[in-house]
């Protein structure tokens, strides 16, 4: 319904509420755009000069642009409590729960996106600013906190399941970033000091777009939407959406390689 807008192609539960929304947003200022536009032109002749040689101290007596206007802010009120913030109230307020829900922390910082994901456990491990290292943990995971063994953590890559809902607390580390899935209809700013949850269910996996889309190179990209510094343009990262099963691979690969890992006594 909405092709019209050319949108980047869709691959979240909700994202058709959003698309439909852009779309009444177009026709509705379409419509405002074809009728303020009719009444300049209509103006620009009927009130000509040589119609009109003299001001007119009365203006206009008849109601009818008030009647317009009243009509105008009616269609916005209706966009606004009708469309947008019931959608905006779906988005925020009603979080699946955590039982349910995929949880992936995402710490933005320049210019990069650290994933830190609990592992099977669900208990996210301890962090410490204090154990922080730009090269080798940015995220400053304590590794020593039993919770923190099976934690995995990814850099500028977002693994997730498919038709599962995923919760990502937002964090930054240093100033403003905006976290946006163009695909999943999603994005939200990171702010530094607040964590911020936004939700969405990734319902097409990336190699079912990539056939799609007849394009075997196509990724996910998150790009950051908010310009945060010199080398904003090239802080994005890639989300790489699984079948479930896949999924449990990755999660069981990973593990795998952390174990490895501990076995290091010089790590
Ligand atoms: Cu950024």
């Amino acid at each position: 319904m909405t092709e019209w807008l050319r949108l980047p192609a869709l691959a979240s539960a909700h994202g058709g509420q959003i698309d439909s929304m852009i779309g009444w947003v177009h026709v509705f200022m379409l419509i405002l755009f074809v009728g303020w536009g009719g009444f300049y032109l209509f103006c620009l002749f009927r009130f000509r000069r040589s119609r009109q040689p003299v001001a007119n101290y009365t203006g206009v007596k008849s109601h009818t642009s008030s009647y317009l206007e009243v009509g105008v802010a009616v269609v916005e009120a209706i966009l606004l409590f009708g469309f947008a913030i019931p959608l905006w109230a779906a988005r925020v307020d009603r979080m699946p729960s955590t039982s349910e829900a995929l949880l992936v922390d995402v710490t933005a910082e320049q210019f990069a996106w650290n994933a830190h994901y609990a592992g099977p456990d669900g208990v996210f491990g301890r962090t410490d600013i204090k154990l922080i290292d730009t090269q080798d943990n940015p995220l400053g995971l304590d590794r020593s906190d039993p919770a923190a063994k099976d934690d995995i953590t990814t850099l500028n890559q977002l693994y997730l399941p498919v038709n599962k809902p995923i919760i990502v607390r937002l964090r930054s580390k240093d100033m403003i970033h905006s976290f946006g899935v163009p695909e999943f209809r999603v994005k939200q700013d990171a702010i530094p000091g607040l964590t911020i949850p936004i939700w969405f269910v990734p319902n097409v996996t990336t190699a079912e777009m990539r056939t799609r889309m007849g394009n075997p190179e196509f990724q996910y990209e998150i790009a950051c939407a908010q310009l945060c510094g010199l080398g904003h343009y090239r802080m994005r990262g890639f989300v790489t959406v699984l079948g479930t099963d896949e999924f449990q691979k990755w999660v069981e690969d990973e593990e795998a390689k952390l174990k490895e890992q501990g076995a290091d006594p010089f790590r």
